[in-house]
């Protein structure tokens, strides 16, 4: 970048997981907005109305009925509380004042992906000025070193300010801030954090009313530290104060040039195990900004590759173990009223952010995901007793910090009792990735649990004899005509129940469960209703044939059994993955941010790589910022990468990660397909370090638009499947027969759908493929390449 940001959205976010910070890059004034990921409004609470429970047998009455909108009036008034979740904070900002740097030359910024440090770089009367910042990964502390190339020139003041209540002073040489958290929606606010800063420098520190003040300086370090009293959600009797004291002590002790070393080391441990080279051009050694605003034109696939490992990056800044899930803007909000909360919307959004953490080799970021279903599954056990009297647990449509699980904004949005479900899948994929079966053991009563909960919820729907979920809706989303997105039985709810309760027989049948349950799960699977394809040969939304297929809202729910699951697939039921074919192309390829994420991911799935890529083009579109979004309409990539809904919401980013990856790399078919859905747009070009499932790690090369070669590590061992659109030898490489032995890839398995119209004959042409077994060994590598 050639100039300081001017926006929050084009400052360079560095995180490490727990700290986040914004940094502007400005010359007389430097801003660096801070966060703690565990700073919200309000304080231990839940949302579990029992009014509900009483008028539920009416509730399901009337819809059955088709009287939808009565129901959702009973359920605004009888399931909804007043608190719809509580808000993502902002830290507030430090600045840095410069006197005298108003005119700088020379002016460079950027924020580095390999070594995940920002620098910013300018002249000033012929001095340059150098400052380096990193939110330490192995330290805990946000570190900005500043140097200038000439003795002493440095002179500069460290200030803070906060839309929030703080209170700032100068003490034993520090800068120590406290801040209050915020009230929300009758919660009292229960949080406090302390940021504590102290300069370590070779020049003068001094205090400035309340302000730090360097001068005579040759370089300067600042040490960031940060904490708040929580300890879990509903335990806030942590002291702030002691622990941002201890971080900054531990921190200060280490001598710049070794506290950077050990950041760089923790994040490339995790960042390097991926790489991805697209071919790059001069456009691609122009600045970021411009290189989204020329993406269209074509000629900078490197670009593509750039914001692929953006993801990556956001992912590790955002989500290291032992800390919060990345939220709706990760860890990054700078307002103390963000979009939507800046919460955890579990419809799509919060998953979304998880998508690329196995298949791109950040296994570890996914933990922190694990933890809050740990908590859920003790929050959402009262729930779904409070609010359905039913067993095992489960969630509605957001939960935040701490974990309710009730219905929010309303039932129109918030009558959704599958986000726990959903989540818990991320257990089952992550098993599936790794094979670790103690980690399935230890979370098999989580994932039961959400069994348990369809076992016990699910409702005989009156007309078509099959369990349903009553109320709920296709989140959302209502049919054509209707007021009220309330109903029964929608498409994706009877496939993220199907994957409870499958998920769990086959989890319970690793782990040689009880008979008598498997019975049960398996009678209860049958009487699910099956895919259902319409008139539009769409496939349905809703029990009833109603989509619409001028359409184009962002949820297409019901698509959960293309991605991320896998109950739709061309060699098993090729009808609903035609069906499929046509929702998507009826909803268009235009959307919100996170929207655009998931249809990458859903043409992959197609096996349809140029059109993916047509998605992957409508997301780099530069959005210069938010006050110019009606001159931007297409907007979807802001000038630092962050992903437009508009506004930022960082599941984009991460389905955007997930989506390229999908594109190069599938596991849940029945096996490993290689470059199963290239674009011709990405000719030549590398990838290494995909996993599949099975625990398999992937190098690809390709040129002409097909696979030259691969090398497939096995950490598990077991037998690797392979399936290529090119006929492929090697050692130990011999054509498959039969079905795939290996478990660990997640076959699709699904009833049989019910074809109610005429379908599309024209079913697409499916490339022909290829396919191979190998005996792997456990540590060993497998080298394959073309045969033709
Ligand atoms: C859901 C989506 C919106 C937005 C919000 C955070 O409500 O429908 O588009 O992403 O979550």
């Amino acid at each position: 970048y050639n100039r300081p940001a001017q926006d929050w959205l084009e400052a360079l976010p560095l995180g490490n997981s727990r700290l986040g910070a914004m940094v502007f890059g400005g010359t007389a004034r430097e801003e660096l907005q801070l966060n703690e990921e565990t700073f919200w409004a309000g304080g231990p609470y839940n949302n579990n109305n029992p009014k509900g429970l009483q008028v539920l047998p009416e509730i399901r009455r009337l819809i059955f009925e088709g009287k939808t909108l009565e129901a959702q009036k009973l359920i605004d008034e009888n399931y909804m509380t007043p608190q719809h979740g509580m808000r993502y904070l902002t830290l507030g900002s430090l600045f840095l004042n410069f006197p005298g740097h108003e005119n700088p030359s020379e002016y460079y910024r950027d924020l580095n992906l390999e070594n995940a440090t920002a620098t910013t770089r300018y002249e000033v009367d012929g001095v340059k000025f150098v400052r380096t910042a990193f939110a330490s990964l192995s330290d805990d502390v946000i570190i900005v070193r500043i140097q200038s190339d000439k003795a002493k020139a440095l002179n500069f003041a460290v200030s803070y300010s906060s839309p929030l209540k703080s209170d700032v002073q100068v003490k034993g040489g520090k800068l120590i801030i406290s801040c209050q958290g915020a009230e929300h929606e009758g919660i009292p606010a229960a949080m406090r954090a302390e940021c504590q800063v102290q300069v370590k420098t070779d020049g003068k520190v001094s205090k400035e009313e309340s302000a730090l003040a360097v001068n005579g300086a040759t370089e300067a370090t600042l040490y960031i530290s940060a904490a708040t009293n929580f300890v879990n959600y509903h335990d806030v009797s942590a002291n702030e104060s002691k622990r941002a004291a201890t971080y900054l002590q531990k921190a200060t002790r280490i001598p710049y040039e070794q506290a950077l070393k050990s950041h760089i080391a923790s994040y490339r441990k995790q960042y390097d195990r991926v790489s991805l080279t697209l071919e790059s051009t001069g456009v691609s050694a122009l600045e970021t900004p411009v290189r989204v605003q020329r993406f269209m034109e074509g000629n900078d696939m490197a670009m593509a590759a750039l914001m692929f490992q953006y993801g990556r990056y956001l992912l590790i800044s955002s989500s290291q173990p032992g800390g919060q899930p990345a939220n709706l803007q990760g860890i990054w909000n700078h307002s103390p009223y963000a979009p939507w909360d800046s919460k955890y919307t579990i419809n799509i959004n919060a998953e979304m952010n998880y998508w690329p953490a196995e298949v791109t080799n950040l296994s570890e970021t996914h933990e922190p995901l694990f933890d809050m279903v740990t908590d859920l599954a003790v929050t959402g056990s009262e729930t779904a007793k409070v609010l359905y009297d039913a067993k095992g647990w489960g969630a509605h449509h957001n939960t935040d910090i701490w974990r309710a699980c009730g219905p929010v904004d309303a039932a129109y949005f918030g009558m959704w009792p599958n986000g726990g479900a959903w989540l818990a899948q991320h257990l089952w994929q992550h098993y599936l990735f790794t094979g670790d079966k103690e980690f399935l053991k230890k979370y098999y009563p989580l994932l039961k649990g959400t069994a348990d909960f369809y076992l016990s919820h699910l409702v005989e729907h009156p007309k078509y004899k099959w369990m349903v979920t009553v109320p709920s809706m296709s989140p959302e989303h209502g049919y054509r005509g209707s007021q009220t997105t309330i109903t029964a039985g929608c498409t994706m709810d009877n496939q993220i129940a199907f994957d409870a309760l499958y998920n769990t027989l086959q989890a319970s049948r690793i782990l040689g469960g009880d008979k008598q349950y498997e019975d049960s799960l398996q009678v209860m699977l049958s009487k699910l209703p099956p895919m259902q394809i319409g008139k539009h040969n769409q496939l349905q939304e809703w029990l009833i044939d109603a989509d619409n297929p001028l359409d184009d809202h962002r949820h297409i729910s019901h698509l959960y059994g293309l991605y991320p699951s896998n109950q739709i697939s061309p060699t098993t039921n090729p009808e609903l993955f035609q069906a499929a074919r046509n929702t998507l192309i009826q909803r268009g390829d235009m959307a919100t941010g996170w929207s655009i994420g998931w249809k990458i991911n859903f043409w992959a799935r197609m096996l349809d790589g140029n059109h993916a890529y047509k998605i992957i083009q409508n997301m780099l579109h530069l959005l210069p910022n938010d006050k110019v979004q009606k001159e931007y309409p297409e907007g979807r990539t802001y000038p630092n990468l962050f992903d437009a809904h508009p506004p930022f919401q960082i599941d984009g980013n991460f389905g955007y990660t997930a989506g390229v990856a999908e594109m190069l790399l599938q596991s849940h078919d029945g096996a490993v397909h290689l470059l199963p859905a290239l674009p011709e747009a990405w000719k030549k070009g590398s990838v290494k370090g995909l996993v599949a499932r099975g625990g398999f790690v992937v190098d690809m090369e390709w040129d002409g638009v097909q696979l030259k070669k691969a090398k497939i590590h096995s950490r598990l061992g077991g037998v690797l499947r392979i399936r290529s659109y090119v006929p492929l030898k090697g050692k130990g490489v011999k054509v498959a027969d039969g079905a795939c032995p290996n478990p660990l890839y997640a076959s699709a398995v699904i009833k049989e759908p019910v074809v109610s119209k005429l379908i599309n004959p024209q079913v697409p042409v499916l490339y022909r493929t290829y396919e191979y077994d190998i005996v792997t060994q456990p540590g060993e590598d497998y080298s394959l390449e073309r045969s033709m």
